[in-house]
C-alpha cells in the first residue's frame, strides 16, 4: 500500500490577498470627494508627518509610503492629506476577514489590509482557488466598495509576490507547472526577508534574480548567509513549506476585580463597570497595534460564586471598543440572570491579532 502523501508534499493552495492602497481607499469610500483626486493618509507636513499610503493619483506623482509629507506636498503641491482613523480601517479589515471565513478558517492577517488564506479544503468553486480569488474581489468590491489583488499558488512565498503582479483589482494565478518559469526572472528582492543589505550582498555574488540564485552552490550560500542561505536556496526554486498560521498569541483580554464588600444594587455596579473598563481600556492600549477586538465580554460572579458571562459581536463600523455604555448595556442585560449580590465583575475583548510586516512603518498620527 502506498504512503498517505506528507504535508509536505500535498499540494496546497494558498491565497494572498492585499489591499489596493488601503487607507486611500477606504477614505475615499467614505468621503466622495476626495475619489479621482491625488490623496494621501499621514501626518501633515507642517508638522513634520509621514505618508502612510498614497492613492494611485498621488502615486503618479512619485508620492510614497514613508516619504515625508513635506517632500510629498513638493512632488505634488494639490496633494491632499487626510488623517488616519485605524478604528474604521481596523472596522474594514474585519469585514474582509468575514468574508475570508467564508472560504477556510486558515487565515494569518500580515497586517489590516493583508493576509494569507489555505483553501486547499475548501469546496466553493468546484476547488478552484483562482475561481475563489476571483469571487473575493467581486464580493469585496459589492459589499464593501473597495479593490483587493490576490495571488494564488501553491504557497505562500509564490501567493504573495503573485498578488503584486496584477495590482490593483487583479488575480495573478502562479500553477504548479509554471512555478520554474515564474521565479527564473524573479529578481531576488521580491524575496520576503530580502532587503537591502542583503540584496547586495547577493549582488556582490552576481546574484540578481532567481536563476542566478538557483546556481549559486549551497555549500557558498552557507558560508555567506548561515542558515538563511538554505531558506534562500529552496524560495529561488519557488519552494517555501511554511504553514498559514491561524494560531492566535492571545486570544482575549480581560480585566476583573473581586470587590471587599458585595455589590448590591444594579445601578452600583454599572458605576464599578466604567472603572474595569476604564482599565481594559489602559491595557488594551499597550497590544492595540497587534490585535483587533472582534467582541466584547461581561463576566458577573454571584455571591453564591455561581457566574454568567454575556458577549456581543462588536459591530463592523468604526466603533469605539471598550465604550462604557456598551459594557453597562451588557452587564444590564446579563445580571439578571442572576438577580443576586456580585462579588467579581469582569470586562474583557475577544481578540484576533495583526501581524505587521517586516520593516513597515507603523503610523504615525
Ligand atoms: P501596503 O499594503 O504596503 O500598501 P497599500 O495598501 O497602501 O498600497 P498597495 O495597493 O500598493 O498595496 O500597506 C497597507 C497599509 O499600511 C497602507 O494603506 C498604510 C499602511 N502603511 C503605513 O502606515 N506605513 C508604511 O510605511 C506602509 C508601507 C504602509
Amino acid at each position: 500500500m502506498s504512503e498517505p502523501p506528507s504535508e509536505e508534499a500535498k499540494q496546497r493552495k494558498i491565497l494572498h490577498i492585499d489591499a489596493d492602497s488601503f487607507y486611500a481607499s477606504v477614505e475615499m469610500r467614505e468621503r466622495p470627494e476626495l475619489r479621482g483626486k491625488p490623496i494621501a493618509v499621514g501626518g501633515q507636513s507642517d508638522r513634520r508627518g509621514v505618508i502612510a499610503t498614497s492613492s494611485y493619483e498621488a502615486r503618479k506623482f512619485g508620492v510614497r509610503s514613508a516619504m515625508a509629507s513635506s517632500r510629498a506636498m513638493a512632488l505634488c503641491p494639490q496633494l491632499i492629506i487626510v488623517a488616519p482613523r485605524m478604528d474604521l480601517y481596523r472596522a474594514v479589515s474585519r469585514q474582509f476577514h468575514q468574508i475570508f471565513r467564508d472560504y477556510t478558517d486558515l487565515i494569518e492577517p500580515l497586517s489590516l489590509d493583508e493576509a494569507f488564506l489555505d483553501v486547499s479544503d475548501c469546496t466553493r468553486c468546484s476547488g478552484s482557488a483562482t475561481l475563489m480569488a476571483q469571487e473575493i474581489l467581486a464580493r469585496v468590491r459589492d459589499e464593501l466598495h473597495l479593490t483587493v489583488s490576490a495571488g494564488v499558488a501553491p504557497n505562500k512565498f509564490l501567493a504573495k509576490v503573485a498578488s503584486d503582479w496584477n495590482k490593483p483589482n487583479g488575480v495573478f494565478t502562479v500553477p504548479p507547472e509554471d512555478i520554474a518559469q515564474f521565479v527564473r526572472d524573479l529578481p531576488v528582492s521580491k524575496i520576503n526577508g530580502v532587503g537591502r543589505v542583503t540584496a547586495e550582498n547577493l549582488r556582490k555574488l552576481g546574484v540578481i534574480t532567481c536563476a542566478d540564485l538557483q546556481a549559486v552552490p549551497m555549500e557558498k550560500l552557507l558560508r555567506h548567509f548561515g542558515k538563511y542561505g538554505k531558506r534562500l536556496s529552496e524560495v529561488a526554486r519557488g519552494i517555501d513549506h511554511r504553514p498559514v498560521q491561524s494560531s492566535r498569541v492571545r486570544k482575549s483580554i480581560s480585566v476583573e476585580h473581586t470587590y471587599a464588600e458585595d455589590i448590591v444594587e444594579l445601578s452600583a455596579m454599572l458605576v464599578a463597570m466604567d472603572g474595569i473598563v476604564a482599565e481594559l481600556q489602559r491595557r488594551f492600549d499597550k497590544i492595540e497595534e497587534k490585535y483587533f477586538p472582534t467582541k466584547r465580554v461581561v463576566k458577573i460572579k454571584y455571591r453564591d460564586f455561581s457566574q454568567t458571562t454575556l458577549e456581543e459581536t462588536i459591530g463592523s463600523s468604526g466603533e469605539d471598543w471598550c465604550d462604557p455604555a456598551q459594557y453597562r448595556r451588557l452587564l444590564a442585560a446579563a445580571w439578571p440572570r442572576g438577580e443576586k449580590p456580585v462579588r467579581l465583575l469582569g470586562a474583557g475583548l475577544r481578540l484576533q491579532p495583526i501581524k505587521h510586516k517586516e520593516g513597515q512603518q507603523m503610523l504615525l498620527v
